[in-house]
């Protein structure tokens, strides 16, 4: 088994921590996406849409999609639950963490890819406009979340979670989207401040 990540980028540190959390050593393989790594056939042959990351199983089962991944292993590592137990925090956690992907990990991810020069050779076409307006749509939800953890300690309730996880990773990620985190937010601040400080942030 083995994990093709880019090291750089925030989908593998996504399952990067997610393993962290749970005491899972896998051995990662760096690609360099900005290398044209991605591009190749043989990568093409794993993973379709070339993105990383991806884990191939001892069988040759190629699984790409970070939450597939941290699926996968929730289902062979319950422990700690990172996605839920029961119903209804299983819901929960499915929601926010759709929340912090589909809604802020996008629109960062939206404002870099289409704002950094760098991307240009990725993202075709860039599209100067829509990294500038996926700047407000970030801001909206960090300022949403703000107000959320003040009534809960963590982004789904009160246990830490693969939301956390999404949630930390694209907030880090603003900074290379030049998306300028805003100060006062107390509540976002004391949820930062406390899952930064876990060993996994630094996976
Ligand atoms: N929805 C995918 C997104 C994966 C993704 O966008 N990965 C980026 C790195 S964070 C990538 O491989 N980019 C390569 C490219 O844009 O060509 C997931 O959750 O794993």
């Amino acid at each position: 088994m083995r994990i093709l990540e880019t090291r750089s980028a925030p989908n593998p540190r996504r399952v990067r921590i997610f393993l962290a959390e749970k005491g899972i050593v896998v051995p990662f393989e760096e690609l360099d996406l900005m290398k044209g790594a991605l591009k190749t056939p043989e990568f093409t042959k794993l993973n379709k849409f070339q993105r990383v990351p991806v884990l191939v199983l001892d069988d040759g089962t190629a699984i790409s999609e970070t939450m597939a991944i941290c699926r996968y292993f929730e289902e062979l590592h319950p422990t700690p639950a990172l996605m839920g137990t029961g119903a209804q925090q299983c819901a929960m956690v499915e929601m926010w963490n759709r929340h912090m992907e589909l809604g802020l990990m996008f629109a960062v991810a939206s404002a870099f890819r289409h704002g950094h020069p760098a991307m240009a050779q990725l993202e075709v076409p860039q599209i100067k406009e829509w990294a500038e307006a996926n700047k407000p749509k970030a801001l909206a939800i960090v300022a949403m979340l703000n107000e959320e953890l003040g009534t809960h300690q963590f982004v789904a309730g009160d246990s830490f979670s693969v939301a956390d996880i999404t949630a930390m990773v694209a907030i880090d990620f603003m900074r290379p989207a030049r998306i300028a985190r805003p100060e006062g937010l107390k509540n976002l601040e004391r949820w930062y401040a406390e899952v930064s400080a876990r060993p996994s942030a630094k996976a």
